[in-house]
């Protein structure tokens, strides 16, 4: 069993947070999800109890350290989404970035412009849980 590091964003926004859960949901039927809080509907941007912001970095990226691979659902733009990705790649972690089309609106030329992510940009819920299955 691969052990995987979900991204998804936080204080970026929550507003894609039951479909974060779904993807956890999908991803765990094969593999260990180390960060299924991501999908938790009590998260808020208030963070854990107890836990500073020191302690979430350190813990987060000693997660990305640990992982086989990385999951980053980057529709909602968000800051730390988007270090997590440069340092998973950093450390030479394959990326696996999911992406839901909409109107007027474009991926960072960050994310779109880089040959070391695999990128899902997809348009229904069942398309992007499909993709999940095939990690
Ligand atoms: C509450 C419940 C669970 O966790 C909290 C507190 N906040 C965070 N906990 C864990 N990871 C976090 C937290 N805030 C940000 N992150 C990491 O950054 C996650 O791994 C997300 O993938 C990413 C979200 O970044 P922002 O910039 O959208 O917050």
């Amino acid at each position: 069993m691969k052990k995987v590091y979900f991204a998804g964003s936080i204080r970026g926004g929550r507003q894609d947070a039951e479909l974060y859960k779904k993807i956890i949901d999908k991803l765990s039927e094969k593999h260990k999800v180390l960060t299924e809080h991501i999908g938790a509907k009590t998260i808020d941007e208030m963070g854990e109890q107890g836990m500073t912001d020191e302690d979430i970095y350190t813990r987060d990226t000693m997660w990305i350290k640990e992982a086989d691979f990385v999951v980053a659902e980057v529709t909602t733009t968000s800051l730390g989404v988007g270090y997590e990705i440069a340092f998973a790649e950093n450390l030479g972690k394959p990326i696996y970035c999911l992406y839901r089309k909409q109107n007027g609106k474009k991926l960072s030329a960050m994310l779109t412009g880089n040959k070391n992510l695999h990128i899902t940009q997809y348009e229904t819920e069942a398309e992007v849980l499909d993709a999940v299955s095939k990690i």
